[in-house]
């Protein structure tokens, strides 16, 4: 027990969450006192009570070490009544530090610790390939970027999930950085039979390029250090001068008054073919850097392997841009630059771009938000990497390259989802400056795997969710190594509820409703100044919601007049520019088989006779049912005058009404490419273009981004557009749907220190249509049906049936960050 403010007297966490009680506050007012203790009787006498506390003796005789209190709610981590969970060690109450084991028993499974070591050792083994370890970052040697569980293809996962053919091999897709080789190059590898007699071979398909120009490769720690050593020591010793004049800041030998460097990529459709460049700006290093760009910015040549040739080319500097650092250095030194004079923050003045707590605090007084605890136990359970939860069943892998991946979702033992996850997240912005004319960022060069860590206990998921960890290998991370906290499962409780219905007349009178109780899976990316939080929703209903927040830093530039045209000053000295949020997300869904259609709903408006009134004739709407039969016909650009349903379904599974078994898909918000198409940066990122697409299933087209996004664009290695361009067949085949959300963003003040999820969130949802004869729901034992006794006197009381579940309980939320495991060993959240 831990965290509490000084002034807050609490009874060891413990108290009786009763209306009006203060939960062990010094308290005042003896009216509010005493009626908390007429509760406290009141719900001691509770039969349900009787039951809640039978249950807890008995569990707490399963769990000896456990001293339960009458008044605490069971703490669900410690009686975890399955096995497995039992296997995976018992969690502490402040977090469980404990990896989850894994033995690459199963076909979604991620690589194992061993397995990975297998693969690394028989790689470095191969003398041709020429590999160095990741401990020595350079960018002329030959490494593995990354390696990752390749998924056997959707043929032979079904046949072995169905049992008809034994497990497929355990296989790896790795990507080997050939700096060393000339000339350099990226490529894709498949490495097989991993546990048997291993082997390795390069990619071969014409669906994405396996063979990778040197110049697409993502940032990695061996250019990050190369600058660090080539370039940044020499702008240091050339224009330390200007820099120490302008901003009393250095980026090198700088103790308290540090400069910081930050980066944007030129995609390659800007520059000249086989050139690499990149913009790199100066900020104040102090929190928070993002926003805190100073004018001073250069572009880098970092085309060739060996980094002492770089070359920095174009230096801006106040709104006024030179060919070379010489060139702009005798500028300066003659005096016909208007100089930046930027003093370096006061510790008061840092204040404004930090976190730390503003005042007056609010409330004034430190009383504890509303919080969720489970007041039986948990009601889903994660066995090695399947969620079980109600009706629903989830595999789940995550990928190195590509983040958390859920599959083969299950509802009701039938699978509705083959695969269901995020592809990439792009932001793209505009501005005055050089950089921001050409600055777009595609996530997936920063490896989506390995952001997904240290999620907080508390406030990024709630103190009761199951936190998973994940080990993966990436040489920007040194090689092999555990994730810890990467995602989190929980169930929640929305208190919007999911369904209700109260009428109330002559012939009676009728309540009826189901609580708003879902299950999330989560996980939270930060990439340089953003974070990103993707939700999966899972509904009693047989839904499923994917949603995405955006919270962090702005991207931020320094401000001149000009930037009025494209964003918002934000501060003295700092211009946020307008910038676009793009997501895509890939659906592959699987309605009762995989012979699936797609079809629109077309609801149009008509004017026609009423057959019913002579003479009259009605604006009214009406539907076509539009058969989309090939994958050119079946994008989707939305158009506000032509709405449209979106349905998936099986027409070999017709309903006794007539209606074909299906789901539609559902997007919330929605953002347009705004860009002309193949412009630039777009021509990277082709699946923008369309608010949703569908493609038929084939095993190579699996992505519909790449690790080379970022740099591609002039000839981008997985081309989304190819997808589409040939056309195939949709009608009755495996459909693969593919989604875009999206958002300008417009910075405004109120996003300092920090943006918040209020007001950007999109989602889109995956809902059943006509796939249920009736709303699965009706099942839950979390609703509940109230009727009259006596249906005409309903005014003299009510039947309340609840099908079972434990209510009115009472007890202590489960709710703590890890305070003192934080104070000991913060590595789950920072390393
Ligand atoms: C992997 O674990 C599962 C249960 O978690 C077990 O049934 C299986 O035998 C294990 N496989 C190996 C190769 O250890
Ligand atoms: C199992 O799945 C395979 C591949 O989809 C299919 O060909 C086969 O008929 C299925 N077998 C059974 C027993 O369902
Ligand atoms: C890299 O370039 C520098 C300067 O041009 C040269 O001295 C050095 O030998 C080169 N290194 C390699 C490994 O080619
Ligand atoms: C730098 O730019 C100036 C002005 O365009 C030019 O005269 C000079 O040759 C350039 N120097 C180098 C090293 O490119
Ligand atoms: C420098 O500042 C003066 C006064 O504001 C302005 O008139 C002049 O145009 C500026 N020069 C440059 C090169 O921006
Ligand atoms: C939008 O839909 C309307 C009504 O069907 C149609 O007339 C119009 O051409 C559509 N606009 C675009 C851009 O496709
Ligand atoms: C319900 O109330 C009516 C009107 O008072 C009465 O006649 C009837 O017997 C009651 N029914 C039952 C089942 O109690
Ligand atoms: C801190 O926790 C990490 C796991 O998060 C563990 O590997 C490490 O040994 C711990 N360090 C100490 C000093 O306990
Ligand atoms: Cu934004």
């Amino acid at each position: 027990m831990s965290s509490h403010p000084p002034s807050r007297k609490s009874n060891n966490n413990v108290c009786l969450q009763v209306p009006n009680e203060k939960c062990g506050f010094e308290y005042e007012d003896d009216s509010v006192r005493s009626r908390g203790i007429w509760f406290v009787l009141t719900w001691l006498f509770g039969i349900i009570c009787i039951l809640l506390l039978a249950t807890i003796v008995w569990m707490s005789a399963v769990d000896k070490t456990n001293d339960i209190r009458k008044d605490e709610c069971i703490p669900h981590n410690d009686v975890i009544s399955d096995v497995k969970s039992q296997e995976r060690g018992k969690r502490s109450p402040e977090l469980s530090l404990k990896f989850r084991k894994t033995n690459g028993s199963d076909v979604f499974e991620e690589l194992t610790k061993d397995e990975l070591d297998t693969i690394v050792r028989y790689l470095h083994s191969d003398p041709s390939l020429n590999l160095v370890a990741p401990n020595k970052p350079a960018v002329n040697t030959n490494y593995i970027h990354t390696i990752e569980m390749k998924m056997p293809y959707k043929d032979e996962v079904i046949a072995y999930l169905n049992g008809s053919i034994k497990k497929p091999e355990r296989a790896a897709t790795v990507f080997i950085f050939r700096g060393a080789d000339d000339p350099p190059s990226v490529d894709e590898y498949k490495v097989g039979n991993i546990n048997g007699k291993i082997y390795a071979h390069l990619v071969h398909t014409d669906r994405r390029h396996t063979h990778i120009p040197f110049i697409y490769r993502p940032f990695s720690t061996a250019e990050f250090f190369s600058i660090f050593r080539y370039i940044l020591p020499q702008v240091t010793k050339q224009a330390g001068h200007v820099l120490k004049e302008s901003y009393d800041a250095l980026p090198m030998n700088c103790d308290k008054k540090c400069l910081k460097i930050s980066m944007a990529p030129v995609s390659s459709t800007f520059i000249p073919e086989g050139k690499r460049k990149s913009w790199f700006w100066f900020q104040q290093d102090i929190e928070f850097a993002s926003i805190r760009s100073l004018d001073f910015q250069f572009l880098v040549d970092t085309t060739s392997t060996n980094a002492s040739n770089w070359i920095i080319e174009d230096v801006f500097y106040a709104n006024q841009m030179f060919p070379n650092l010489t060139y702009f250095l005798e500028e300066y030194e003659r005096g016909s630059i208007n100089k930046t004079k930027i003093p370096f923050p006061s510790e008061e003045e840092q204040t404004w771009s930090t976190m730390k707590f503003r005042t007056p605090l609010v409330p004034d007084v430190p009383f504890r938000a509303p919080r969720q605890f489970e007041p039986d136990q948990r009601r889903f359970k994660i066995t090695d990497n399947e969620i079980h939860y109600m009706d629903w069943k989830i595999h789940f892998r995550v990928s190195t390259t590509g983040g958390l991946h859920l599959m083969n979702i299950r509802f009701a033992g039938e699978r509705i989802i083959y695969e269901l996850s995020m592809q990439e997240v792009v932001v793209m912005y505009g501005g005055n400056n050089p950089y921001s004319k050409t600055m777009n960022y595609a996530d997936g060069a920063g490896i989506y795997g390995t952001r997904h860590r240290g999620l907080l206990p508390g406030v990024d998921c709630p103190g009761h969710a199951e936190f998973v960890n994940n080990y993966l290998y990436s040489y920007n991370e040194g090689g092999g190594r555990m994730y810890e906290n990467a995602f989190c499962v929980f169930e929640f409780n929305t208190h919007t509820p999911i369904r209700r219905h109260r009428a109330y007349g002559r012939s009676g009178a009728l309540f009826g409703g189901l609580e708003g109780i879902v299950l999330v899976v989560r996980s939270i990316i930060s990439v340089l100044n953003y974070d990103y939080v993707f939700d999966y929703i899972f509904y009693p209903v047989g839904a499923v919601e994917a949603k995405v927040s955006m919270t962090g830093y702005l991207g931020t530039t320094f401000y001149f007049p000009e930037d009025h045209l494209y964003g918002t000053r934000i501060h003295e000295h700092v211009s946020a520019p307008l910038h676009n949020h793009l997501f895509h997300f890939k659906v592959d869904m699987d309605i009762k088989g995989r012979q699936n259609r797609y079809e629109t709903l077309n609801i149009k408006v008509r004017q026609e006779e009423d057959q019913w009134v002579q003479g009259r004739t009605v604006h009214q709407a009406y539907v076509v049912r539009e058969l989309k039969e090939t994958e050119l016909s079946a994008t989707y650009k939305y158009n506000f005058s032509s709405p449209k349903v979106h349905v998936f379904s099986n027409n070999n599974d017709i309903s006794p009404l007539g209606n074909p078994r299906g789901y539609r898909i559902q997007i919330q918000k929605m953002a347009k490419q705004l860009l002309p198409e193949g412009y630039g940066f777009e021509n990277a990122i082709s699946w923008s273009r369309y608010q949703m697409a569908v493609t038929r299933y084939k095993p190579e087209e699996d992505r519909s981004s790449s690790l080379f996004t970022m740099w591609d664009a002039r000839e981008p290695v997985v081309n989304f557009q190819k997808y589409l361009d040939d056309d195939d067949s949709l009608v009755d085949e495996d459909l693969v749907t593919w989604i875009t959300l999206g958002t300008p963003h417009f910075p405004q003040t109120e996003n300092l220190p920090t943006t918040t999820v209020v007001g950007t969130q999109l989602s889109f949802h995956i809902l059943p249509f006509n796939y249920f004869d009736e709303d699965p729901s009706m099942r839950s034992r979390d609703a509940v049906r109230i009727t009259p006794l006596n249906a005409t006197r309903p005014l003299e009381g009510a039947n309340v049936e609840q099908y079972g579940a434990l209510e009115n309980v009472q007890c202590v939320p489960w709710h703590k960050y890890p305070m003192e495991l934080l104070k000991k060993n913060s590595t789950f959240l920072f390393s």
